[in-house]
């Protein structure tokens, strides 16, 4: 009987230290799901400190941005027609506003749209022209032209080196001649013939915005002074850099259309940028009218 109890005894502590294992590892479990769990909750509210902070210095970017923009929307609205040009920001070719703006660094620069080459009014000599500036080679400056010509014409009719649908086909492209105007300055891209290189070069100079083919040479960049000018690459960045030397002097230029770019950098490194095309209209009273709208962001660092 004794060795019975005393078994039975052994068996009831044997269980109660088995209960007693299990209430340890019980507990370990939840303590250890609760550091899972408080670290994880640690981790997403850090994450969306680190989120809301990211949108709030983007919001903050870009409003600063859209501010510059706009802020030089009105300074060109308000140019008197004896202003002269400001000597600082005056690369030649553009004038640049800087600012701080509610902690934000920005940098507003502002270009005559009319002083580019428009796409489909530009002459076939002044397509070559600019194509050379660019290329220095005659023979692929001319087939670049003819090809942007055919690209723009009505018709299906092959300029001497050009090309029409059938050369896109044999080309194995899946789209032909628009035969019609340039939508976009990037539709330069489709045009057989363009390499990624002439592009890069080509896509400051040109414009579809214009609507003229004369091209007012006042704030043009060196390429197109060269190009429609007719002179040589050293003459025309001389007579872009006299620009700056005689920025005091000069009235400021009246442009009708502009090209404004907007930069804008947190402290945190959020920048933003804004690209607009303005047309500034005279009538009753002074207005504006956008052709062109475009933003990017860059991450933060
Ligand atoms: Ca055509």
């Amino acid at each position: 009987m004794s060795d019975l109890h005393s078994q039975d005894a052994n068996r009831h502590t044997g269980g109660r230290r088995g209960n007693g294992g299990f209430a340890l590892v019980s507990v370990l479990w939840i303590v250890t799901v609760l550091a899972i769990l408080a670290t994880s909750v640690l981790q997403i509210s850090r994450l969306h400190s680190d989120i809301s902070h990211s949108v709030h210095q983007r919001a903050k970017a870009r409003t600063a941005a859209d501010a510059g923009f706009y802020l030089a929307v009105m300074q060109l609205l308000a140019v008197a027609p004896n202003m002269k040009l400001p000597e600082q920001g005056w690369t030649g070719h553009s004038i640049t506003y800087e600012w701080e703006f509610d902690g934000v660094a920005l940098s507003v620069s502002v270009e005559n749209e009319s002083s580019r080459v428009d796409l489909n009014f530009a002459s076939e000599r002044t397509l070559r022209d600019l194509a050379l500036a660019v290329l220095g080679d005659a023979s692929r400056a001319d087939a670049i032209a003819n090809a942007i010509l055919d690209y723009r014409d009505k018709d299906d009719l092959r300029r001497l080196d050009g090309a029409e649908d059938i050369d896109y086909k044999r080309a194995g492209r899946a789209f032909g001649a628009a035969n019609g105007p340039f939508q976009t300055v990037d539709e330069l891209r489709r045009v057989l013939g363009m390499t990624q290189e002439l592009f890069e070069q080509l896509r400051h100079a040109v414009t579809v915005f214009a609507e003229a083919g004369d091209i007012d040479t006042t704030m043009s960049t060196p390429l197109v002074v060269q190009a429609v000018l007719g002179i040589s690459s050293e003459e025309a960045k001389q007579l872009v850099a006299e620009r700056i030397e005689n920025a005091g002097e000069l009235n400021f230029p009246q442009i009708e259309i502009a090209r404004i770019r907007a930069a804008a950098q947190t402290s945190s490194g959020s920048r933003y940028f804004r690209e607009g095309v303005v047309l500034l209209k005279e009538g009753k009273g002074k207005h504006y009218a956008i052709l062109d709208w475009r933003e990017d962001f860059v991450r933060d660092n």
